[in-house]
């Protein structure tokens, strides 16, 4: 609890363009959650190294990522906005964290056995222990909830394991996180294929929406998504495109399943898929132009960043000197 409010921790990864998958499935429900809860929203940097990065890249979409929190409605007045990296604590618990979780646990992590297939040139060890980390970045602030998309539930759960096992040893130290899972729009899949999961890091521009794309390019996306011959629009398994299309349609109107398969039964797919591409443009283009127009404004960005790194300093610190003290580090002479 920070000033009798719950607290809520998520943070995104600054490698790729962000795609409507991210932002359904995540930043979507920061904004909503946002007025409820005291908010931390971490650019998680040290995590993206877990991949080889170009560092001029990295540090330009870390501070576009930042930018598009912004954008996409969360006040940095109200909630804490800041780069994982300029937090040391979050390194500082995260080896402490690494000493009480098992090599077996991590071993189980699908995410891990998939960017280990990836990239199968560089199986560094901070992939393997990218968990823990994520574990150290939500317990260092108490969270009580953290919303993210479906694909993290597994680290989630990683994480109350290990909060668990440190409480059982020193006491009740970490506050046990529970995963919010947005409604509409958890796992939004591949427009190219819908078997899999939209994602960034995907080579085939045509199958994910990212943020930034201008309207043409969303309409032509979506035209050319892939779907089926059966040549109805009902929300169904047998019909994993659709479905999908019908997912992104109720996320962005807030309409439920059914009330879609209403307002299309009989209709073609081609009026379907324009529909639902208007229907992405009509969320994106706010989005894109507030964007722009905070690019603008170095100082404020700026400001922002260093005043809250400075607030997430002090509570993950709080955390990290107790945490200290529990595990027997001696008490710095003053
Ligand atoms: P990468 O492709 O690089 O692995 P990613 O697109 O999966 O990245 P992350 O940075 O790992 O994105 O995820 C950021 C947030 O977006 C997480 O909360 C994740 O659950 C959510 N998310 C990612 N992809 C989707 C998706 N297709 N549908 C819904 N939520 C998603
Ligand atoms: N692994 C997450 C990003 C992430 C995160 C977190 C999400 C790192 N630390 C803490 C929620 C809470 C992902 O999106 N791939």
């Amino acid at each position: 609890m920070i000033d009798g409010k719950k607290v809520l921790f998520s943070g995104m990864q600054s490698t790729g363009n962000l795609t409507l998958g991210n932002y359904l499935g995540a930043l979507k429900n920061w904004v909503s959650l946002s007025d409820e809860y005291e908010c931390f929203y971490s650019v998680v940097d040290l995590h993206s190294i877990t991949v080889r990065q170009d560092p001029a890249e990295l540090r330009k979409r870390a501070r576009a990522l930042l930018t598009l929190y912004i954008a996409a409605g969360l006040d940095p007045e109200k909630n804490c906005i800041y780069y994982q990296s300029h937090v040391s604590a979050h390194a500082e618990l995260s080896w402490i964290l690494n000493c009480f979780t098992y090599m077996g646990e991590l071993n189980r992590m699908t995410q891990f056995k998939d960017k280990a297939a990836k990239h199968a040139d560089n199986i560094n060890a901070g992939l393997f222990t990218y968990p823990v980390l994520m574990a150290a970045d939500i317990l260092l602030y108490q969270a009580d909830v953290v919303p993210v998309g479906k694909d993290q539930l597994q680290h989630l759960e990683i994480t109350r394991d290990i909060a668990q096992r440190f409480n059982g040893i020193y006491g009740d130290v970490f506050t046990v996180p529970e995963p919010y899972i947005g409604k509409a729009g958890a796992k939004i899949m591949s427009l190219q294929d819908p078997s899999k999961k939209m994602s960034k890091s995907d080579e085939n521009t045509n199958a994910s929406i990212y943020l930034m794309d201008d309207p043409d390019t969303i309409i032509r996306k979506f035209k050319r998504a892939v779907t089926d011959s059966e040549g109805q629009i009902v929300y169904r398994e047998e019909q994993p495109g659709i479905r999908n299309l019908i997912d992104i349609y109720s996320a962005c109107t807030g309409k439920t399943p059914e009330q879609v398969e209403a307002e299309f039964a009989g209709k073609g797919y081609g009026e379907f898929k324009m529909a639902v591409g208007e229907a992405v443009v009509d969320v994106l283009k706010p989005l894109q132009d507030r964007f722009h127009d905070l690019s603008q404004n170095k100082d404020y960005i700026d400001s922002v960043i260093k005043n809250n790194a400075e607030k997430a300093s002090y509570y993950a610190n709080k955390t990290l000197r107790k945490v200290q003290k529990k595990v027997g580090f001696p008490e710095k002479v003053r």
